[in-house]
């Protein structure tokens, strides 16, 4: 297992390489003025084998709630209930039919020119009850049919477990909060290895456990829509959920990863935190536990200490489960860094009210949005590309300059429909500069990035009213026609610009 420094066994033994971590060419003089990088700010060069990809979940796309024996999950009953606080009562039942349309999925991921596709199984589908005691054998062949079409087109498949999707069987017996639910999660896990592994390299066992935990167990926002639950539930599933992520890792490195020769990680999101004020010690402080209580949570566990940041344990006291005695560890448990980033804040300190717990007053800090950022439709969704190097500079050093992979990165667009959206255009450009200086000059390790999302479709609490494809999805239609945005025009040629530019960069350094 890796402990502190980065070339571990994974690197040396496995068949599937972590290959962007090299020492990257300098470039020869005459070789940079042969290649035209006038329209380009940052003169950038990604390696050769970047994932240039987009991702989707599978509630937000399938649709098929309840089709051919699919089981009921907790965003199907969520959805369901006569009192939903989804935008306008919208449900996951059709969505873009992806279940069905699975193929119009492929050519719109083909015409993007993508090398990499992040997908979502859905729990529910595969295993109706949750446990493996009975297998929907159709849903299996639905993911193998979208696997195999995906490889046939030369692009790889990051697979994620969970994206908030769990059954709802499962919640009836405690969900989240049971401490019985991370082993029905590993048997799932196991079961996914076993019928997919073959074809998958890149797994992330679960999405976002911080907005799963927060959203879903103290704001009553997201599916199971428990609220107010005075800072412990929250902490509870997101510790069943580290458990959950530790488990599934060892299965796969026991019992899978020789043969199949993957990477496993946990997709970790966070925002990135600055002071309000430069000069206020208390600022810098409420920024530094606004960053331990989103990133931290996560990833201290997986890559620091197999513990919660010290400022969390010493905030939450109590109500902060312990690792003590829990067995396989979760130091250690993650190949690569995952990383969903949207948007940054300003912190600043404010005092305990003294009122119940909850995760608000754990915290004593306030994000606010920096008035220059420019929102797009959502509240919380401050345009801050520049946010995103910063967070990838205090991963590398924060957690020993890991492999990352942007596993999903976006913007919405709310309001009357905009098919020439010019300023996500720009959101796209901008931000893959960004991530073009971490790389080149701030030496971060970055693999891949990942545009959130390849299709319009379910965006959760916001039903259909927030729009973060790359191809928008015309909800009114049966067919669910797909049409590109002009913002996934331009994706397309910055993928196909940087691919063909460090084509031709082999092409020079090998002759
Ligand atoms: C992520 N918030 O979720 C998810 O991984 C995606 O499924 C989702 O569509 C995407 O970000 C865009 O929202 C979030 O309210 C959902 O702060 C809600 C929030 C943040 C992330």
């Amino acid at each position: 297992m890796r402990k502190g420094k980065r070339r571990g066994p994974i690197g040396s033994v496995h068949p599937v390489k972590l290959r962007c971590r090299r020492i990257r060419t300098v470039l020869q003089e005459d070789i940079i003025i042969s290649i035209d990088h006038s329209d380009d700010p940052s003169m950038n060069m990604f390696p050769e084998d970047f994932a240039w990809g987009a991702s989707t979940a599978a509630y937000q796309i399938e649709g098929g709630w309840d089709a051919d024996g699919k089981g009921e999950s907790i965003w199907d009953a969520f959805c369901h209930r006569d009192d939903s606080s989804v935008f306008e009562r919208h449900t996951g039942d059709v969505s873009c039919n992806s279940y069905q349309l699975w193929e119009e999925d492929l050519r719109c991921i083909e015409e993007l020119g993508l090398t990499h596709y992040r997908l979502s199984l859905s729990w529910s589908r595969l295993l109706p009850d949750g446990t493996t005691g009975h297998v929907n054998q159709q849903g299996v062949r639905y993911y193998n049919q979208l696997l195999d079409g995906l490889l046939a087109r030369g692009v790889t498949p990051m697979v994620t477990l969970y994206h908030f999707d769990l059954p709802q069987a499962l919640q009836d017996r405690g969900g989240w909060q049971s401490p019985d639910t991370p082993a029905l999660f590993d048997a799932y896990a196991r079961f996914c290895f076993g019928a997919f592994g073959d074809r998958v390299r890149l797994w992330i066992t679960l999405n976002e456990p911080y907005v799963c935990a927060k959203l879903g167990h103290e704001d009553g926002l997201h599916a199971p829509g428990v609220r107010g639950a005075g800072g412990v539930a929250a902490y509870r599933a997101g510790h069943h959920m580290l458990r959950a992520h530790a488990l599934a890792w060892h299965s796969y490195d026991a019992g899978y990863r020789r043969e199949q020769g993957g990477l496993v990680s946990m997709a970790i999101n966070s925002d990135w935190a600055e002071p309000e004020d430069a000069d206020s010690a208390e600022d810098a402080a409420a920024a530094a536990r606004y960053l331990a209580f989103s990133l931290g949570w996560f990833a201290w566990p997986l890559f620091v200490s197999g513990d919660y940041p010290e400022v969390m344990r010493a905030a939450v006291d109590a109500r902060l489960p312990r690792f003590s005695g829990d067995q396989p560890a979760a130091l250690g448990t993650a190949d690569f860094f995952a990383l969903n980033y949207y948007t940054a804040r300003k912190v600043r300190s404010v005092g305990v009210d003294g009122g119940a717990p909850s995760m608000k007053t754990d915290l004593g800090a306030e994000g606010v949005v920096d008035p220059a950022w420019p929102l797009c439709g959502l509240p919380w969704l401050a345009v801050a590309p520049q946010g995103l190097r910063q967070l990838l500079k205090y991963i590398k050093a924060t957690f020993n300059h890991p492999a990352v992979y942007i596993t999903e990165n976006g913007f919405a667009q709310t309001g009357p429909v905009l098919m020439e959206d010019g300023e996500r255009a720009a959101f796209y450009r901008e931000t893959v500069g960004e991530v073009a200086k971490a790389i080149e000059e701030d030496g971060v390790d970055v693999c891949g990035y990942f545009a959130w999302s390849l299709l319009d479709n379910f965006e959760w609490a916001d039903g259909y009213s927030a729009r973060f494809g790359l191809f928008h999805v015309d909800f009114s239609d049966d067919e669910r026609a797909r049409t590109m945005y002009r913002s996934g025009r331009e994706y397309a040629a910055i993928i196909s610009k940087h691919r063909s530019r460090s084509r031709a960069h082999r092409e020079l350094t090998s002759s």
